[in-house]
C-alpha cells in the first residue's frame, strides 16, 4: 500500500468521508463541507466506507476534547489501550485507515495521536509508515507559549515564503534568581524532551496486547535509561556550578524547586499549572478523574520494594517466591518500580513510580476544587522540563542501585580480556588541541505550520537555541598479543573528574557519575592496533537530522524520510555535557571486552539501530548480553577502590577537558 498517513506533495491532502462519517449535525450538509475543503486539496483520498465503529467508552464523554492526556493516569491507560485495541485490530491497511479517520473527531486529540502511535509502531503492515511528527503535531507541548501568537500574525500578514522564523528566547522561562534556571538548556531541550516521550511510545507500561509491552529487558532498560539521565543532569549540574540532585526521598517535606513552563495547551488554551517553590505534597482524591491516593500509601510500596531488596526476592500475587538474581533481577525490580503490566504482583508492590509522577503532577489542586489539570511532571514530553524530575528519578535511582550494590562485584578476571591491552588514548576535534572537546550555542528551525491552525495556510518556524558540540574523533591504540584475530567491543563512557567540592571520587560512588557516549564492535589484527570512531557514529545517538529534520534543506512537504520511526534515541547535538569556559576536567573510558561473550547472535538488517544504548533495536533482543552500564553496573572488587585501581589491561582513560564557549558561530562543521 501506499503510505496513506503522510501528507505528499506541496498541497495538503483531504479525506473523501463516506457520509455516515459525519458527526450527526453535519449529515445533511456532509457533500458541501467535503467540497469546500476539497477545492484546493492536492490529493484526494477515499476513505472505504466500514460500520462505524462504537466510541462511547473512549469517547468525548470519558476524556473531554480540550482536555489534556497523560498515562500516568490509570484512567487515560485505559482508554488509550481500548482504542490502540481497536486500531491494532483492523483487518487491514484501509480498514485501519476508515477507523482512525472515524475517530479522528470522536476523541482526545493527544488519546487519539498516542492509540495511533502505538498501533502504527506494532502493526505488521505499517512498520515501514512514518509517524507523524509528534513535535509538529503538538509544538505547544516543546516551545513558548507566546512564540503561537507571533506565528499567528507573520502568518497572516505575511506570504509564505517571505516569513520569518519566530525566534524562541534562549532562556524564557526563569530568572538567574533561581540556581536551578542554570539548567535550562538541559531540561528544556527540544531532542531530549522528544527522546524521552519516544523512549515511553516504544516501551509503554500498559497495553491490552501484553506483546507490546514484553519486549527484552524492558524493565531494566527503564531502569538504565533514566539512570543515564541522571548521570547526564549532573555532568550538566557539575558544569554549572551546582552540587549534584538531592533525591526526593521524603515526599513529606517541602521542595524548595519550582517551576513554571510558560507552556501552552493548544487544544484547551490554557497553560500548565506551574509549581511554587517550597510546595508541599497531599493526599489526591480527584473524582472526576478517579483518583484516590494516599502518600502513605505510597511509602507503604517503598517499604515493600526495599523489603524485596533486603530478601534479594519478590512474591508474586500468587504467592511464588521469585529470586532477584544478577541477569533478570534487575529487570524485573523495573517493571516493578515503573510500574508496568509485568508487574508480578501489583496489588502489593504498587505503582510507585508512575503515582510518583501524579502526585507531584496535582500538588496545586490535588482534589480538584479549582478544576485544574496536571503539571508537566505528569506527561512524558514536557516532564523532563521540571527540576522535580530529577529528584523523583534520583529517588527511584537510589533504589535500584540499593540492589545493585548487593550483586557480587566483578573480580579482575571477569573484566580482562586476554591478549588484548589498551596502550594509548586520545580525543581529537579538528584544529583544536588534543584531548578538548568544545561546546557553544547553535541555532535551529521547527515548523509549527501542522500543529496550528491558522489561515492562510502554508509554513512559519521558529527558531531555537539549542547546545551544540564540534565533531570529534577517538583514537584508541590496541596491543592483541593473542596470536589471531578477536573482536571487541568497545565501552565509551566519561565522567567529571572531580566531584562538586573538587575532590576525587571513590569508585562505589564514581561508578553512577558514568555517562555512556558509545558502544561498538571492533576487528582486532594480530599486533598494533588504532581505532577510530566518530562522535556521529555513536550507538547512544539519532543524528542531528532526525531531531531537526534538516528542515533548512528540505524542501517542504517531501516527507519520504523514515526519520520518525527510528525517533527513540538521545540528541546528537546533547551527546557532550555543556563543561565550562575555563574548561571542566573529565576523564574519558573505554573498555575493551570479549564480543564472543558479550554477543545476541540475530539479523539486524533493516532495522533502527543505530541508537541501541538507550533504546534496543526494534523487534529485536538488546543487542549485549552485558547487564546494562556494564561494567559499572556493580560495585568494585576489594583493592580497587578507586577508578585507577579498577583498571584491567583492557582499559584505558583519559584526561579530557569540555570548553564552553558562549556564542554562536556563523558556520558549524557537522561532520
Ligand atoms: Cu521517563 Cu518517570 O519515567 O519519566
Amino acid at each position: 500500500g501506499e503510505p496513506v498517513f503522510t501528507q505528499k506533495g506541496k498541497n495538503h491532502a483531504v479525506f473523501e468521508l463516506p457520509s455516515r462519517f459525519f458527526d450527526e449535525r453535519y449529515q445533511p450538509i456532509g457533500a458541501e463541507i467535503q467540497n469546500r475543503f476539497s477545492d484546493d486539496a492536492g490529493e484526494r483520498i477515499p476513505v472505504r466506507d466500514i460500520q462505524p465503529p462504537n466510541l462511547n467508552h473512549i469517547g468525548f464523554e470519558q476524556l473531554g476534547k480540550q482536555d489534556n492526556f497523560t498515562l500516568f493516569i490509570p484512567k487515560h491507560r485505559k482508554l488509550a489501550s481500548a482504542l490502540s485495541d481497536i486500531f491494532l485490530k483492523a483487518r487491514d491497511i484501509d480498514h485501519l485507515q476508515s477507523l482512525a479517520v472515524y475517530a479522528r473527531d470522536r476523541v482526545n486529540p493527544q488519546l487519539f495521536n498516542y492509540a495511533l502511535s502505538v498501533a502504527l509502531l506494532h502493526r505488521p503492515d505499517t512498520k515501514d509508515l512514518d509517524l507523524p511528527l509528534y513535535i509538529e503535531s503538538f509544538p505547544g507541548k516543546f516551545l513558548d507559549s507566546r512564540s503561537f501568537v507571533q506565528a499567528r500574525e507573520e502568518a497572516t500578514v505575511v506570504p509564505q515564503g517571505s516569513r520569518r522564523p519566530i525566534v524562541i528566547p534562549r532562556d524564557y522561562t526563569g530568572s538567574d534568581l533561581d540556581p536551578e534556571h542554570r539548567l535550562w538548556y538541559f531540561r528544556e531541550d527540544l531532542g531530549i524532551n522528544l527522546h524521552h516521550w519516544h523512549w515511553h511510545l516504544v516501551y509503554p507500561f500498559e497495553a491490552s496486547d501484553i506483546n507490546i509491552v514484553r519486549k527484552d529487558r524492558r524493565g531494566e532498560l527503564f531502569y538504565y535509561m533514566h539512570q543515564q539521565i541522571i548521570a547526564r543532569y549532573n555532568f550538566e549540574r557539575f558544569s554549572n556550578h551546582l552540587s549534584r540532585v538531592v533525591p526526593l526521598s521524603n515526599i513529606r517535606a517541602p521542595i524548595p524547586e519550582g517551576y513554571f513552563s510558560k507552556l501552552d495547551s493548544l487544544v484547551a488554551s490554557r497553560a500548565w499549572p506551574g509549581r511554587i517553590s517550597n510546595a508541599t505534597l497531599s493526599d489526591i482524591n480527584r473524582r472526576a478523574d478517579e483518583i484516590q491516593l494516599n502518600l502513605s500509601t505510597l511509602e507503604r510500596w517503598r517499604d515493600r520494594f526495599l523489603d524485596a531488596i533486603a530478601q534479594m526476592a519478590v512474591t508474586t500475587s500468587s504467592g511464588q517466591r521469585i529470586v532477584l538474581d544478577e541477569v533478570k533481577g534487575i529487570d524485573i525490580l523495573g517493571d516493578m518500580m515503573e510500574s508496568s503490566i509485568l508487574n508480578p504482583n501489583p496489588d502489593y508492590y504498587g505503582d510507585l513510580h508512575n503515582m510518583l509522577h501524579m502526585v507531584l503532577s496535582y500538588q496545586h489542586d490535588p482534589d480538584h476544587r479549582h478544576l485544574e489539570s496536571f503539571s508537566v511532571i505528569g506527561e512524558s514530553s514536557v516532564a523532563m522540563r521540571d527540576p522535580v524530575f530529577y529528584r523523583l528519578h534520583q529517588y527511584v535511582d537510589d533504589i535500584f542501585q540499593q540492589f545493585m550494590e548487593k550483586l557480587t562485584p566483578y573480580t579482575a578476571q571477569q573484566l580482562t580480556y586476554p591478549g588484548i591491552t589498551i596502550t594509548g588514548l586520545q580525543i581529537q576535534t579538528e584544529n583544536v588541541k588534543t584531548n578538548v572537546l568544545n561546546t557553544f550555542w547553535r541555532q535551529s528551525d521547527i515548523n509549527l505550520a501542522k500543529g496550528m491552525d491558522f489561515v492562510p495556510r502554508g509554513d512559519i518556524f521558529a527558531r531555537v537555541t539549542h547546545l551544540q558540540h564540534s565533531p570529534y574523533t577517538i583514537n584508541i591504540q590496541v596491543n592483541n598479543s593473542s596470536g589471531a584475530s578477536r573482536l571487541g567491543m568497545v565501552r565509551v563512557f566519561m565522567a567529571p573528574k572531580y566531584d562538586e567540592r573538587g575532590q576525587q571520587f571513590s569508585f562505589r560512588e564514581y561508578r553512577r557519575f558514568m555517562i555512556e557516549m558509545d558502544k561498538f564492535v571492533a576487528n582486532l589484527r594480530p599486533g598494533q592496533n588504532t581505532l577510530k570512531r566518530r562522535s556521529i557514529q555513536s550507538t547512544l545517538t539519532i543524528p542531528y537530522e532526525r531531531t531537526f529534520r534538516n528542515l533548512d534543506a528540505r524542501p517542504t512537504g517531501s516527507g519520504e524520510d523514515a526519520y520518525n520511526f527510528c525517533g527513540c534515541g538521545w540528541p546528537q547535538h546533547m551527546l557532550i555535557p555543556k563543561g565550562t569556559p575555563q574548561g571542566l576536567p573529565c576523564v574519558l573510558f573505554v573498555m575493551i571486552s570479549d564480543y564472543e561473550q558479550d554477543r545476541i547472535n540475530q539479523d539486524l538488517a533493516g532495522t533502527c539501530n543505530d541508537a541501541a544504548i538507550f533504546c534496543g533495536i526494534r523487534d529485536r533482543f538488546y543487542p549485549d548480553k552485558r547487564t546494562m552500564g556494564f561494567p559499572f553496573d556493580r560495585v568494585n572488587r576489594r583493592g580497587a577502590e578507586t577508578l585507577q585501581t579498577f583498571l584491567t589491561p583492557n582499559m584505558g582513560i583519559a584526561d579530557i577537558s569540555i570548553v564552553f564557549k558562549d556564542y554562536i558561530p556563523s558556520s558549524i562543521p557537522l561532520n
